[in-house]
């Protein structure tokens, strides 16, 4: 059997050299040359454990060809960028493209499978039109359906190999082949249901994590007025066998938690409100982040304060900075003329004007420490080691670290909802 996998990105490659490494013929397409070339000389344009030996495998064995141009086969597989605009609009051009990109390949007994999130109705609306230019007559002769990836960035093997997997067909034929491919990797339950449904589940998986998470900013903020450390509230809450809160954070990013809820807010405005107020509330994390910064700098009297911001990515050991809080934070804190410098140790190239490559150099003459992510080189970090600060002052927004220690060695600890 061979599959051809379009877009080569964080779910494109990890699962094409999944499918090579099971013995089937895989060929993959990326518009960017660039990543083409690369992969074609077995070098990464993406980070991802265990990737690299897994793709050298494919390679050697003859089983994977990567170009920029799709060819013919019996599976064609879609797991293209499914980004938003400016106006909290899903951009589905990369979605229509690639569809169309297959079109002339496509022959009688295909099977389509989309991969990347969107919007409920995305396949039947805006992909079956596209697939109807081929001729063939969709559920007869060319069949399709919704499999949304389900993996956390970092441990995608594991999870690709035994999270359940959700499979939406137009028609029982096409869920039943999807199935059929998939059970050679996945040991997970594979789910069958139809493709608008499996759109949903896959929104509302990432969408309840959004408001979860907003709902715990919220208690965070209550907490700091009343009196109560929200770390703990929480904690004990859940000890309660049907209460799973998340936790609070200066922020929510990635590039699918803050994302796929606006798809809901964009079909049914009217509806969503719940969905769209706790989009705002994690999206104002940021601001509330560098406002308590400003207010420890009025009520220690410290002007002009710097701060050293720890941690870029937009979650903890990793290295990826797309959609970071962090980020957000940092604009805020340029808004309110706050100085600052910034230290990741996964993120190795300069991104950012005031990015330091090592933690001496982000704390010296800083009078505030701003833990913003919780790498486990924070969480480790000695308070002893840090020196030439001009202020002794530590905010962790991740409740991160020891505060006894930090306290310990003089510093006043700060921690986000408490
Ligand atoms: N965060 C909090 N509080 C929490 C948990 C997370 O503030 O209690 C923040 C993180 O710091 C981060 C953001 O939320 O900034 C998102 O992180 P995440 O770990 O929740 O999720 P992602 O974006 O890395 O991956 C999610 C996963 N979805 C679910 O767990 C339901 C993953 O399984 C999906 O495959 C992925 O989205 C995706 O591609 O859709």
């Amino acid at each position: 059997k061979k599959v051809c996998v379009i877009g080569l990105g964080y779910i494109g490659l990890p699962t094409a050299v999944m499918f090579a490494n099971h013995g089937l013929k895989v060929h993959g397409v990326d518009i960017n040359e660039n990543a083409v070339k690369l992969i074609n000389n077995k070098q990464l344009h993406i980070e991802e454990n265990g990737l690299q030996e897994r793709l050298n495998k494919a390679i050697d064995e003859g089983n994977f060809t990567v170009s920029t141009k799709p060819e013919q086969a019996d599976v064609f597989i879609i797991a293209v960028p499914s980004p938003i605009n400016e106006e909290k609009k899903a951009n589905l051009d990369y979605v229509r493209e690639a569809t169309k990109s297959i079109v002339p390949y496509l022959r009688n007994g295909n099977l389509v499978i989309l991969e990347s999130t969107v919007p409920p109705r995305t396949v039947e609306d805006v992909m079956i039109p596209i697939l109807e230019e081929t001729g063939l007559e969709i559920g007869e002769e060319l069949f399709v359906s919704h499999s949304p990836e389900r993996v956390i960035p970092g441990r995608v093997f594991e999870e690709l190999v035994n999270n359940d997997r959700i499979v939406g067909g137009i028609n029982e034929k096409s869920s039943e082949m999807t199935k059929n491919l998939y059970e050679v990797f996945v040991k997970g339950t594979i789910h069958i249901t139809d493709a608008t449904t499996a759109e949903m589940v896959k929104v509302i998986e990432n969408t309840y994590r959004d408001v979860n998470i907003a709902f715990a900013n919220e208690l965070a903020k209550i907490s700091e007025n009343i009196g109560v450390n929200v770390w703990e509230a929480i904690k004990l809450a859940n000890y309660h066998p049907r209460v799973n809160i998340h936790l609070p954070g200066p922020g929510v990013g990635g590039h699918c938690i803050a994302v796929d809820p606006w798809f809901l807010v964009e079909l049914q405005p009217d509806v969503a409100k719940m969905i769209h107020l706790a989009r705002t509330i994690n999206d104002g994390m940021p601001a509330y982040t560098a406002n308590k910064v400003k207010q420890l700098f009025a009520e220690k009297r410290i002007a002009h304060g710097r701060v050293a911001i720890l941690g870029l990515a937009f979650k903890g050991n990793i290295d990826d900075m797309r959609e970071s809080p962090s980020i957000e934070v940092i604009h805020h804190l340029e808004k309110l003329g706050i100085d600052y410098t910034a230290y990741d140790p996964h993120i190795k190239e300069n991104k950012l004007e005031r990015q330091t490559q090592n933690l001496e150099e982000a704390v010296n003459h800083a009078d505030l420490i701003l833990i913003l992510t919780d790498h486990n080189e924070f969480k480790e970090m000695l308070p002893e080691k840090i020196e030439g600060m001009r202020s002794k002052m530590i905010l962790d927004t991740k409740n991160c670290i020891n505060r006894f220690a930090w306290e310990k060695a003089g510093f006043t600890v700060v921690t986000l909802g408490d």
